[in-house]
């Protein structure tokens, strides 16, 4: 019987992700392209880390890439995710690891960007604010201590307390949520495991359970998803996977399903991948495909950082990159 289902995609189609990234700036009379305009730094990080882990960084203009970065970059010392949109720390860690990338950190007052970040932990709690008007969240407890560390500023907040607040965010299930009490989300735990990771605190981390909970992500089809009962998307591959790595246990999912799954979310005619098998490829799940596919050591890509997602060469050379535990 004649099938209209498409055949899967087997093979890793390199040469078409690289051009689907380098179409992307090129798209400026789409819908999308202006519908995420607010996202636009964080964009410009997730192609050009996917673009670095598939050894061709070189396609984004270097100093044209420095300068949109630094217009988006404010007096305050933290950068918004477009010229004219305010700062924040979602927009501020995409600024400085592009920066970090590119070993262009020289172009910022590095100081100001420190005080911008430090001057968001609440005195109290410990918890980071993303902006000014002071939502609290594990992201932005994550985004603050990663900016610090690539700086070379962590002296400048109190961890203690910073990591006391992301302690009290994990569940009874081992895994971690948004704040004290808020369900578990595999996007906060790479959140919190990536915070303690850098403020050099695994130990307290329930590894066994916190291993096994994600683990239980996994799906027949191979894919992740980010919590109990909830549909697979291939964004998951790294959420999982990165903290999964972090504390050792990766060879517990089956990596063979899961890189049969990424693949399956590729769009063969345009390249790019999508949050599952026939949907429109985004930047976002292209980048989560492939640090996902280099976490599982498949299609000879660059070794990802688990923790700060930025190719391990550049954190190696920051000095903040850190072996991953063994189990
Ligand atoms: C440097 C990679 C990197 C990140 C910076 C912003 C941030 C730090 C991390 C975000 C972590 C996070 C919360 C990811 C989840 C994103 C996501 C797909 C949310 C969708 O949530 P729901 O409830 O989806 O719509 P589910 O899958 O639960 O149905």
């Amino acid at each position: 019987m004649a099938s209209s289902e498409p055949t899967p995609t087997t093979s890793f189609l390199r040469d078409l992700h690289i051009r689907f990234i380098e179409n992307l700036d090129k798209q400026k009379d789409s819908l999308e392209y202006w519908m995420s305009e607010h996202l636009r730094l964080n964009g410009v990080y997730w192609g050009l880390t996917a673009l670095a882990l598939m050894g061709r960084s070189e396609v984004l203009d270097r100093e044209d890439v420095i300068k949109y970065v630094l217009s988006c970059y404010h007096d305050v010392g933290g950068f918004g995710g477009h010229p004219g949109h305010d700062p924040h720390l979602l927009y501020t860690l995409s600024g400085i690891q592009i920066l970090a990338t590119y070993d262009a950190l020289d172009r910022i007052d590095r100081a100001q960007v420190a005080k911008f970040v430090s001057s968001l932990q609440k005195k109290d709690s410990g918890a980071f604010a993303g902006d000014e008007w002071g939502e609290v969240d594990t992201r932005f407890s994550y985004c603050a201590v990663a900016c610090l560390s690539l700086l070379g500023a962590l002296d400048q907040i109190d961890l203690d307390r910073a990591v006391a607040f992301v302690a009290q965010c994990r569940n009874f299930d081992g895994a971690y949520g948004s704040e004290p009490g808020a369900e578990s989300h595999a996007g906060q735990v790479f959140c919190c495991v990536g915070m303690l990771a850098i403020a050099n605190r695994l130990d307290l981390i329930d590894q066994d359970m916190l291993g096994t909970w994600l683990a239980d992500r996994q799906l027949k089809n191979g894919g992740l998803n980010g919590r109990p009962q909830k549909l697979e998307d291939v964004c998951y591959s790294w959420w999982v996977l990165s903290s999964l790595a972090t504390i050792g246990r990766v060879h517990w999912i089956d990596r063979e399903k899961l890189r049969g799954f990424i693949l399956s979310c590729q769009d063969p005619e345009t390249g790019g991948i999508a949050d599952r098998a026939g949907d429109v490829p985004d930047v976002f799940h292209t980048l989560f495909g492939i640090t996902g596919l280099s976490l599982l050591n498949y299609e000879n890509l660059d070794p990802v950082d688990p923790v700060y997602c930025m190719p391990l060469s550049v954190t190696r050379r920051l000095g903040v990159a850190r072996p991953p535990l063994s189990p």
